[in-house]
């Protein structure tokens, strides 16, 4: 009976699944978030790009070679900008951009998609959505009645961005979500670049 549980638990594990960015692409990790994040928590990603951060440090600190710094797992997971060269946006600023949401199981809680300043990991200016509760609530989402907003919507570019942004890598959008129930993080970055006109 326990070792039936705990099978189930894990198979749980496995194809346990919550949200990532499904448009524009999302940064996955490569040869470069292997040399800095290690082994396993690159094989949890690929295993289920929908998951938690939540556990990965934990699970980084067993690769010998985990550069905790380097990998830097709350921002974009973990995910470097070095895998993802051949997915970057250009934008315009002021331009109008559809994000998709891939939203597999849902957990109430907050939510904003913001610019992240990659060398400090820090919001440059407003989150450019915010849903401060409410977001991805369950009883909505199996009701069917979750606002398409939540996983299908519009952000417009910052104007006052100037150059901070021009270089490929020194900034990602980042959707984050937390589910203050399940305590549970989710963040997946788009690369983008947008260089004054
Ligand atoms: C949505 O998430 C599931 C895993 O939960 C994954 O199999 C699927 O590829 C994802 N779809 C997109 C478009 O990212
Ligand atoms: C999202 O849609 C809901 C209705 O489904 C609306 O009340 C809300 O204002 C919308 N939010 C945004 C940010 O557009
Ligand atoms: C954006 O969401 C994340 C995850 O919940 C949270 O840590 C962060 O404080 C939020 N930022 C703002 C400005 O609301
Ligand atoms: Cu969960």
């Amino acid at each position: 009976m326990l070792s039936t549980l705990l099978q189930l638990a894990s198979l749980a594990a496995l194809v346990h699944g919550h949200g990532n960015i499904a448009t524009p692409p999302m940064r996955m990790p490569g040869d470069a978030t292997t040399s800095a994040c290690g082994k396993s928590v690159v094989a949890d990603i690929v295993r289920d790009k929908t998951s938690h951060v939540e556990g990965l440090p934990e699970l980084a600190a067993k690769d010998t070679g985990y550069k905790a710094a380097q990998c830097n797992l709350w921002l974009c997971r973990g995910v470097q900008f070095a895998d993802n060269k051949a997915n970057v946006q250009t934008y315009k600023p002021g331009q109008t951009v559809e994000i998709k949401i891939n939203l597999t199981i849902p957990h109430v809680g907050n939510a904003n998609v913001s610019i992240i300043d990659t060398k400090t990991n820090a919001i440059i200016g407003k989150p450019l959505l915010n849903w401060p509760s409410g977001y991805a609530d369950e009883k909505q989402f199996y009701g069917k009645t979750l606002p398409t907003n939540q996983t299908d919507f519009k952000v417009d570019i910052p104007t006052t961005l100037g150059n901070q942004c021009a270089t490929a890598g020194d900034c990602v959008i980042q959707w984050w979500w937390y589910g203050t129930g399940a305590k549970q993080s989710y963040e997946s970055c788009i690369d983008f670049t947008v260089a004054e006109v």
